[in-house]
């Protein structure tokens, strides 16, 4: 039998130079494609990144290489929607959710004193739910969970088994949440997008799955949030391996599913 290769795609674009330069990041993106499909996923990306809210680009990169891994498959989290009225009831609903997640509430608070300062970096924010601070030591760039993918036939058969919207985007997110929920020390991850023209965002965990909600920033605003609340690392460095390097790909399967509506 011949193996068949994977290569892991990820583009990144920026306005007023390179993000090294100090441009101001547009869009990033990120796909696992096989060597046949390289370039309609150069493509996708390339489409991704000239046609955003956040403005034209005039700086992108588009690379791919080769992982040598084996991917790892993975059952996307179960998705929940919370529609809230306001910013204000929505980012109440995103601080009881994680609590309800583990999260102690005075690290939530430490955490949202800093929450300006957390939306600069282009990549997620790790932080310590113990000590209450900022420990992924990148500064301006934060991580970026790269290495997933999940196959738009499956994804399209979850959506419509769900009643869920297709959107590329949605299933970007839960992607990346099903990717950074499944390593053991990850207590929820907490985001929404820089994108001004988007509000709704979420937060996630192995315990609640991926609660959307619907509004939690104004609209017009370019400000995103990535948080990943830890809790029990004792490796930073493995931990950001496994969420740069790991290669996953998310895989519904029906039989296992519990219809929820
Ligand atoms: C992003 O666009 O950068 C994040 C989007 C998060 C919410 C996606 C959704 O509607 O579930
Ligand atoms: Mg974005």
């Amino acid at each position: 039998m011949i193996e068949e290769n994977f290569f892991s795609v990820r583009m990144r674009a920026s306005n007023n130079g390179a993000h090294e330069q100090g441009g101001k990041h547009i869009s990033g993106g990120e796909l696992i494609s096989t060597y046949g499909n390289l370039k309609n996923a150069v493509n996708v990306l390339l489409e991704k990144a000239l046609s955003h809210s956040r403005g034209n680009p005039d700086f992108m990169q588009i690379q791919f290489e080769k992982i040598d891994q084996p991917i790892t498959r993975l059952s996307p989290l179960h998705v929940g929607t919370n529609e809230v009225k306001s910013v204000g009831e929505g980012q109440l609903v995103a601080r009881n959710l994680l609590e309800k997640a583990g999260v102690p509430s005075e690290s939530i608070e430490k955490a949202y004193q800093q929450i300006t300062e957390f939306s600069e970096p282009r990549g997620a924010i790790l932080f310590d739910v113990r000590s209450g601070i900022r420990i992924d030591e990148r500064n301006e760039k934060g991580v970026r969970v790269s290495r997933v993918d999940w196959l738009t036939t499956n994804f399209e058969q979850w959506a419509d088994y769900y009643k869920m919207i297709q959107s590329h985007r949605v299933k970007e997110a839960l992607v990346l949440a099903t990717k950074v929920c499944a390593h053991p020390v990850t207590v929820a991850e907490l985001c929404w997008s820089d994108d001004p023209e988007y509000t709704t965002g979420y937060v996630a965990s192995k315990k609640l799955g991926y609660q959307r909600i619907t509004n939690l920033k104004k609209y017009g605003d370019e400000l995103g949030c990535r948080i990943f609340f830890v809790d029990g690392l004792s490796d930073l460095h493995s931990y950001i391996d496994y969420l740069e390097k790991q290669p996953i790909f998310v895989q519904w399967e029906e039989e296992n599913a519990t219809r929820v509506n």
